[in-house]
């Protein structure tokens, strides 16, 4: 098989550990013949990234905490100044209080709400507005979203609301950069065990109730994700923007599964 992102080179945001899915999304890009290039957020997460880079074969590991203007302009600075052109980029963030995603979502508080929104859907825009410049050739914006942003999910709160103004973002990015040939999408995924679902309450109760109703009679992993990723980043996505693309095991479509 040719490679697909030969040629390409790619920045991904999210990585956070080896189960995360732009990790896994990393790798498939490699896979493909792109050239890496991969954030993380903040000191704290440097040593741990920087090694996972250095496996993934990573051509740069860059800081960005995506809630920091001064960050998102250093980093595309310099990247511009080293002359860098940008292909596609992958964003797979996400923040809430803890809190926001266990009591009544009723509850929540401005701040908390502010918080949500701001990591999980304004990041999208801040990001796709500094690194649009970079992508002289055109290119793919790719964001992770869930089922949460469209129905009630048990729990989800105040981060489906985040998604559902990060899945709207996907579409008003999508417009407003068509023009320059970047196209804008998003992957809605099934359930994964990341460090994002550990210690959410019955987590387990949503991976077996996925693998009881969904089409597939299973979960999605992350592999998979990362491969239909590598689709919409090639070629042979070039007709697909402003999409919301569920690897899911089918299980969006299900009413009732009995
Ligand atoms: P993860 O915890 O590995 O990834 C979340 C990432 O967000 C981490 O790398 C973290 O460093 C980053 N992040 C948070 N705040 C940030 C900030 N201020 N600046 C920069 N980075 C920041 O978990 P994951 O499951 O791989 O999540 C990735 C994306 O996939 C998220 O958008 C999540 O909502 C989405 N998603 C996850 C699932 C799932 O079940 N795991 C399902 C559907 C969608
Ligand atoms: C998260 C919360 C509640 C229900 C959930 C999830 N379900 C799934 C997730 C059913 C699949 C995972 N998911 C899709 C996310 O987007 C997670 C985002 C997230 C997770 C945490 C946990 C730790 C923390 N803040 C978080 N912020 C966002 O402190």
């Amino acid at each position: 098989m040719p490679q697909l992102l030969e040629g390409k080179t790619a920045l991904v945001l999210g990585v956070a550990n080896r189960w995360s899915i732009a990790y896994a999304i990393a790798q498939a890009f490699r896979r493909e013949g792109a050239t890496l290039l991969i954030t993380y957020q903040g000191d704290r997460q440097k040593q741990t990234v920087e090694e996972l880079g250095q496996e993934l074969g990573a051509s740069k590991i860059l800081n960005c905490d995506v809630t920091k203007d001064e960050e998102i302009a250093a980093l595309a600075a310099m990247l511009h100044g080293e002359g860098v052109r940008i292909d596609t980029m992958v964003h797979s963030i996400a923040f809430a209080n803890k809190e926001d995603l266990s009591r009544p979502f009723v509850e929540t508080s401005r701040a908390g709400f502010a918080l949500a929104l701001d990591v999980s859907a304004y990041s999208l825009v801040a990001v796709a507005k500094a690194m649009a410049p970079l992508m002289t050739a055109g290119g793919s914006i790719l964001t992770l979203s869930y089922l949460g942003a469209v129905r009630v999910v048990q729990n989800y709160n105040v981060m489906g609301v985040a998604k559902a103004a990060l899945e709207n973002c996907v579409r008003y990015l999508a417009n407003d950069l068509g023009g320059a040939g970047i196209r804008v999408n998003a992957i809605s995924a099934g359930p994964i065990k990341t460090a994002s679902a550990r210690g959410i309450k019955d987590f387990s109760k949503v991976l077996d109730g996925v693998a009881a109703m969904a089409p597939l009679k299973r979960n999605c992993d992350a592999a998979e994700v990362a491969d239909t990723a590598v689709f919409l980043s090639s070629d042979l996505g070039r007709g697909v923007t402003a999409n919301v693309v569920y690897v899911d095991a089918g299980f969006q479509a299900v009413g009732l599964g009995l």
